[in-house]
């Protein structure tokens, strides 16, 4: 892998989880790896926690609710620019606004408003490690994923 390698950690939302192979399909075809994966039902805490920088919003208790309303599939992704390139897939937060933009993205497609809005993607590196600790900690025994020879997958 090349140095330009990003890693960014993607997350399929309750609303898109039966969606899960379309998805999947998305990524493949944008060139990005999928180099860890976990289904996990988050807890309000742990949801509350992920998005803790929204907890004085008008839209926090609303957004938590939807979070913890079933499981979440969380991804490693990586590949060239991957932060930048997975938040293209997902369009803008609200799926009304994404529906009005070519080509559908995957809220456009598979969101339905701006709550329920199917993905989220980390928003910049520094972002993605945080966000990456928060479902994969380093210290769970996942061990760094071995990149060196992941062209079986692309
Ligand atoms: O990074 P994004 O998910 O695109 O957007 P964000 O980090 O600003 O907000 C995180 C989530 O919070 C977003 O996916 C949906 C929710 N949210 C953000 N802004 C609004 C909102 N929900 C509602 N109802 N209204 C908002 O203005």
């Amino acid at each position: 892998l090349g140095s330009k390698k990003e890693r960014t950690l993607a997350m399929i939302k309750p609303d898109a989880v039966n969606k899960m192979g379309d998805i999947l399909q998305m990524i493949r075809d944008a060139n990005l790896i999928l180099t860890k994966a976990k289904m996990t039902k988050l807890t309000w805490r742990e949801a509350a926690d992920f998005y803790t920088e929204h907890q004085t919003k008008s839209f926090f208790n609303n957004l938590v609710q939807f979070m913890t309303s079933g499981p979440v599939v969380a991804m490693e992704l990586m590949g060239d620019e991957a932060v930048s390139v997975w938040r293209r897939l997902l369009g803008p937060t609200d799926s009304g606004v994404a529906r009005k933009e070519a080509p559908p993205s995957l809220r456009a497609q598979f969101g339905t408003d701006g709550t329920r809005n199917a993905g989220h993607g980390s928003d910049s590196l520094a972002s993605a490690a945080r966000e990456l600790e928060f479902f994969f900690p380093s210290t769970a025994g996942h061990g760094p994923a071995n990149t060196a020879n992941y062209t079986d997958c692309a």
